[in-house]
Parts: structure tokens; sequence; C-alpha cells
């Protein structure tokens, strides 16, 4: 991509950095103090707006694995939002994260609410084992270059604290109000759930008997269990925590790679991170399908209900959040027609039951190398 210089800035030192360093995708929220660095980034690389610092993890994680530099660039605020999945998901499989986060909290900071947080954060971080170097002036700026190696080649995050005393007195461009042009909304939806008839199990099966040489990301708990009993392969990335974010996985994946990505999740994790649905539905890979399987429960603890049970229907939280192909199969022909049809979300609806199925008898770092070594052949 062409790059638009403002020589000289802070803004336009990091992006140097970031370039020297072969990132191509950056996952950001914003924060007032970084909003001239986000209009640069925008310019020069691929940026992905999040909804919740979480889903970032995520997103990124996928990207990593299916071969891309990513790091995220968001208010420090947000690192309070992602400490499970940094600590389940990055430092668990091995997976690099850069993340620059503008320290609020410490420096010239009027706003009460970023005191608490921003002051232990150096704390936090240490307590969580989590890499960190503080960038308190534009003087320090190549620990940034550091600290981006540290992580790809520590193989875990590296949390970049940059004091808004970075920027002070920057001339780079600041952002200008978009117009905001009339849209309009055509959602017509009737749903009927029937009692269901499938199983997890037999669902999963079905996708295995359907799915080629595709990519799956599959949920925490026993339905990555059963995917393992069914058919273990390498192309299977099976989660083991991190609830929340397989979707999320699955999305980074479908923006870096070619290959199609098929992801096994449920309503308990769904429900628990929609913001991924929001992305997906923003970003519409067309190599990517979710498959939402619904038992009203959270199946892997014990069966608990979820709102799914009488009130939430996922389909049409799919749809509402610009996820425009999706079907629900209450019957395993459904389900081929839909996985063969390549449609973007498909609401599978089955019994509250879990087969009986061993642990998976891999590490966190040995799904993910093989699963790397397979996707990048
Ligand atoms: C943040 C967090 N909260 C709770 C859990 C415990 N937990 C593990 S699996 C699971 C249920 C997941 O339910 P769902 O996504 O519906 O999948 P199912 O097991 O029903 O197939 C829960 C609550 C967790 N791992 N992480």
């Amino acid at each position: 991509m062409l790059s638009t210089k403002t020589p000289d800035t802070p803004e336009q030192k990091v992006l140097d950095i970031l370039e020297r360093n072969r990132i191509n995708i950056a996952a950001t929220l914003p924060c007032d103090r970084i909003k001239a660095l986000l209009v640069l980034l925008e310019k020069n690389i691929q940026t992905i707006s999040l909804t919740r610092e979480e889903n970032g993890v995520g997103i990124c994680a996928g990207i990593y694995l299916g071969g891309g530099r990513p790091m995220m660039v968001i208010q420090s605020t947000g690192l309070g939002n992602m400490i499970n999945a940094l600590l389940s998901l990055n430092l668990t499989y091995d997976i690099p994260l850069p993340i620059i986060a503008s320290w609020r909290g410490v420096y010239k900071e009027s706003i009460e609410t970023q005191w608490q947080l921003g002051k232990r954060l150096p704390e936090i971080l240490a307590s969580s084992g989590i890499n960190f170097t503080i960038i308190n002036s534009l003087n320090e700026i190549d620990r940034l270059d550091e600290a981006i190696k540290e992580s790809f080649s520590s193989l875990h995050p590296h949390v970049i604290l940059m004091s808004p005393a970075v920027w002070e007195g920057s001339m780079s461009e600041i952002p200008q109000p978009r117009e905001i042009c009339s849209r309009n909304v055509d959602l017509e939806f009737n749903s009927t759930i029937q009692k269901p008839e499938l199983t997890r199990y037999e669902a999963i099966r079905t996708i295995m008997e359907t799915i080629g040489d595709d990519l799956i990301v599959s949920n925490l708990g026993i339905p990555s269990k059963e995917l393992y009993e069914i058919r273990d392969r390498e192309l299977n990335f099976y989660m083991l925590g991190s609830m929340g974010l397989v979707s999320s996985i699955g999305l980074g994946l479908a923006i870096i790679q070619k290959k199609r990505v098929y992801v096994i999740d449920g309503d308990g994790s769904l429900l628990m991170n929609p913001n991924a649905l929001i992305s997906i539905g923003d970003y519409k890979p067309d190599n990517l399908t979710i498959i939402g399987i619904d038992n009203a429960a959270y199946g892997s603890t014990g069966n608990q209900t979820t709102c799914t049970q009488n009130q939430v229907d996922l389909e049409l939280l799919a749809r509402a959040s610009g996820i425009n192909t999706t079907v629900k199969a209450h019957s395993l022909h459904v389900l081929k027609e839909a996985l063969r049809g390549k449609i973007r979300f498909i609401h599978v609806i089955v019994k509250p039951e879990n087969a009986k199925c061993k642990e998976i008898p891999f590490s966190a770092t040995h799904i993910k190398e093989r699963f790397m070594k397979a996707v990048q052949n």
C-alpha cells in the first residue's frame, strides 16, 4: 500500500516502526490521545475496528495462525477487558501480540475514572506474566521496535504503555467527522424453534462428513472433545479455553486466508461475545461459516440453561449483526445443504446432550503448531 508521509511527527515514527516490522493488520479501538495515529494507520495499513478489545485478541490470534503479523492499538483501559484472553489464549498457545496501549490515568489525566486502573496497570501486567514496556516520551520511541520484535520472537503478548506525552505538540492530521448517509434495514424474520431431535455429536459428525480440507475452529469444552473423537486432523484448531472467542479466531483466519473456515460455536459462548457476530457482519468474509450449535444450555458445565431457551434467537442476532445469509437447521439434511450452500450463519438446534468423550491428549502449543503448519502448506 502507498504510504502517506507526514514527516517527523511522532505518529509517522510509530508507523515507520510498524512497517519495518512488517505489521500488516492493526485491530483498533479508539482513545482520544491516539486519534491522529489512528488516522495515519487507516491510510497506510489494513485496520480492523473493534467493538470490544477482548474480541480483538481473538481476531488477531486468527490472523497470526493464518500467517499474518497483527497488532492491536487501543486505550489502556481495554487491557482490563483482555486479561483472560491474553492468558488463556496467547500465553497458553504461544501466540504473539504486540499491543500499543494509550496509557491513561497517569500523565495529565483529568478523567477520574481512568485513575484506578491506569496507575495499577504495570503491577497488573507484571503479576499476570505479560511483558510490557513503558514509553514516556518521543525520545524513547525506539523501544517500540524492540517490544514488537520481542513479542514475535518470544511468541507472547507484549504491551507498550504509551504515555500521552509522546504525542504532545504533534502536527499530525486529526480526524474529521464523516458524513452519515441514510440507510434502511429491511429485515423480515419469522422463526420457529422446534423440539430438538439432533445431538451436538450428530451435527459435528455431519459437518465432518460434508466439508473437505477446510479449516475448523471448535468451541471450548465438550464440542472440541466431540470433534476430536469424531475426526482428529491437523486442520482442527481446538479451543481449550477463552470462552466466547472461537468465532473471533475464525474471523481472523478468514481475513488472512483464502481457505474456507468453519467455526463450531455454542449458544453460551455466542451470548458471551456477540461482538464477534457484529465484527463478522461488518467484514462479511465470504470464506467464513459460523455454525452456532444451540442446545439452549451451557452443555459443557452441566447443561445450565442459557437465554436461547425462550428469549434470544441466535439466527436473528446474526442477521441483526449484518450477517445476511443465515438458516435454521433442525435436521442433518438441512445442515448438510446449508454447508454445501456456504451459508454464513447456520443455527443448529440440538438437544442438551453430551457424548462421553476422552480428553484431547494434546498440549495447546502442539495444537497450534500442527495447525499453523497445515494451514500454511
Ligand atoms: C469466562 C468463562 N466463564 C465460564 C467458563 C466455564 N465454561 C466452560 S464451557 C462453558 C459452556 C459453554 O457453553 P456453550 O458455548 O453453549 O457450548 P456447549 O458446551 O453447550 O456446547 C462454560 C460456562 C469459562 N470457561 N470461561
